[in-house]
């Protein structure tokens, strides 16, 4: 029998990716995309839709038993500069969605439970190169306190609820399809509108700031495959280390003028320069590489070609 999906925040930038591929592997009717309003009708449209507000356990269970769910991906949440000017907002929804659906699976009612955690987890004392997936872990925004006692509460329900949890500590996701929203890596991906509609871009990181960093292809692909591994291969209930590529700003930049040889980046650092500086540079996925095969495809100069090709073709 096919599994029954949920996506919890289907309409945002990994959220809306993410449900394409599952419908694509499952079916449209197995893969119940929701959000707290509709505002990506492209989703909205592919198949079936519910408002769910992550922070009301009784509307995710509606949805669970309406559609007989057994999967939840918790996609929701405040990432981590918009959560530096609204902190409580933050810590309650990122921490009230992520009990509630772990304590769905705890009472039974869903099997199977994905959540995102970040690179966020890590702060100013761990080591910024290669960051392995065990050392100190003293995150100095919201998003990061959240997404660091997240990983404690996943492990703590596997431990002791037997709930089948899995996640993974994203680094900055880069797509095209839809535009991420109030992170710190988001300059990753706002270069390329820029640089295709005005040739410039005002860069809010400096030029030597190095963060690990994903294309979104291979972000979906690491989704996909941790979640169909067999449950003795995922050792870590907390949250797996996963690495891509890191680059800084001037790298970017330097790989968009090999397409676009006028295009002009400029650098003015803003309060996101910080909380960059307190995360890691690259990061160490042997456990996720070697545990569930993991491995990445799409190097800088890839995401760079597949970027400008796919934003031109939709700017048309
Ligand atoms: C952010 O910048 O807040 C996110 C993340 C690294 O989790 N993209």
């Amino acid at each position: 029998m096919s599994s029954k999906i949920l996506i919890i925040g289907a309409c945002g930038q990994i959220g809306s990716e993410l449900t394409y591929k599952l419908r694509e592997i499952h079916g449209d009717d197995n893969v119940i995309a929701s959000d707290i309003s509709y505002n990506n009708l492209g989703i909205v449209n592919s198949g079936i839709f519910e408002i769910i507000d992550a922070m009301d356990y009784k509307s995710i269970l509606v949805c669970v038993e309406k559609h007989k769910i057994d999967t939840i991906y918790l996609m929701a949440a405040m990432l981590s500069a918009t959560g530096e000017k609204y902190p409580m907002k933050a810590w309650d929804l990122n921490m009230t969605s992520l009990f509630h659906v772990l304590d769905l699976a705890k009472a039974k009612f869903i099997k199977k439970v994905f959540w995102p955690s970040s690179i966020a987890v890590f702060g100013p004392s761990t080591p910024k190169e290669n960051t392995p997936q065990y050392t100190t872990m003293e995150p100095t925004t919201v998003y990061g306190i959240t997404k660091q006692v997240g990983e404690r509460w996943c492990e703590y329900y596997n431990e002791k609820y037997d709930v089948d949890v899995r996640s993974i500590r994203y680094p900055g996701i880069i797509s095209w399809k839809t535009l991420p929203g109030g992170g710190t890596t988001d300059y990753a991906v706002e270069i390329y509108h820029k640089a295709l509609e005005e040739s410039k871009y005002e860069c809010f990181l400096s030029e030597k700031t190095a963060l690990p960093m994903l294309f979104m292809d291979d972000a979906i692909k690491a989704t996909v495959d941790i979640m169909e591994a067999k449950p003795e291969a995922i050792k870590i209930r907390s949250s797996y280390n996963l690495s891509g590529i890191s680059f800084t700003p001037e790298e970017i930049a330097l790989s968009i003028q090999k397409h676009i040889p006028d295009f002009k980046m400029s650098y003015n650092p803003d309060f996101r320069q910080k909380i960059a500086d307190s995360w890691p540079k690259s990061i160490d996925d042997t456990q996720a590489r070697e545990q569930w095969n993991w491995k990445h495809s799409f190097d800088l100069e890839a995401i760079t070609k597949e970027m400008l090709t796919q934003l031109k073709a939709t700017k048309k």
